[in-house]
């Protein structure tokens, strides 16, 4: 390889490295206890006990800072060997999912409770059909993302609102959109169609579009997305979280090692500096 063509590829390696460095920390809480750093990277499977709630969640991204007239897109797929069909339809909801700011305190045992930030929950609904709602986490909130919020607003789908129950043992991919309008008002979406949409889920038998109407007193900044998985079942159960990267490049991304920069950038100026040394001497 020449010098020149040393050089252009370490620029290139460095130029890329926010675009591969997607590695997430994963965090869990079971609603007494957490248990910090048990998975990395873009997929991960965890396990949820009998009767339990767990909270699956990282905090080891770039903050979603939403400024005004911005949209972020979020995506990711859920699958689960239990927990999501035949649920409680009168008590519980089977999955939830939620964008929050940590208030900067993300150690120790009561770092939830000053959490801000919007929690959905695909409610499996009384009658079998499904939808999705949404609801406002406020702070000095109990130490738990299950709890603390406004009450649960449905979101709008439109005439395009027919959705059935999740089913265990099958992928589901959802898809966010964070809308911050020109006048500092949030909302998932600006309608339920399927290019401006808030939130859809694919892999139901028809794809379901939704959207929220916006909150002027919004949580504008994210750095802690949440997935909890409510497992009503009586034996354990996996469940498995895949972030799409492919969209998260470009929405945030996760921060790299700072060693892993510094020796790129080290190499792209070396690499620089030989070609720069070589061309003069020509
Ligand atoms: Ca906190
Ligand atoms: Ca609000």
């Amino acid at each position: 390889m020449t010098l020149r063509r040393l050089a252009v590829a370490a620029v290139a390696l460095f130029a890329s490295a926010s675009c591969f460095a997607q590695t997430f920390l994963w965090n869990t809480y079971n609603e007494s206890s957490f248990s910090d750093a048990v998975a990395s990277g873009n997929s991960v499977t965890v396990t949820v006990a009998a009767n339990s709630r767990l909270t699956f969640f990282t905090t080891s991204f770039t903050p979603i800072a939403l400024t005004n007239g911005t949209t972020k897109m979020v995506n990711f797929t859920v699958a689960s060997t239990g927990g999501l069909t035949a649920a409680d339809t009168t008590t519980t909801r089977a999955l939830y999912a939620g964008f929050f700011n940590t208030a900067s305190t993300t150690s120790g045992a009561t770092r939830f409770a000053d959490d801000t930030g919007y929690l959905l929950r695909w409610n499996p609904g009384s009658t079998g059909n499904g939808y999705l709602e949404y609801q406002e986490r406020g702070s000095g909130a109990v130490n738990s993302l299950y709890n603390g919020y406004t009450a649960a607003t449905n979101f709008g789908v439109g005439s395009s609102g027919a959705a059935v129950e999740l089913l265990d043992n099958t992928s589901y991919t959802f898809s966010t959109r964070l809308v911050m309008s020109a006048g500092g008002a949030f909302s998932f979406g600006t309608s339920s169609n399927s290019t401006n949409y808030g939130a859809s889920i694919s892999g139901l038998p028809a794809t379901y579009y939704g959207y929220t109407n916006t909150d002027a007193t919004p949580v504008s900044s994210f750095d802690m997305f949440a997935v909890l998985l409510q497992n009503t079942t009586g034996s354990d159960v996996s469940f498995t979280l895949t972030m799409d990267t492919a969209t998260l490049v470009g929405s945030y991304s996760a921060v790299p090692e700072p060693s892993t920069y510094a020796a790129l950038a080290g190499l792209a100026a070396l690499g620089l500096v030989a070609w720069r040394r070589r061309r003069a001497t020509v």
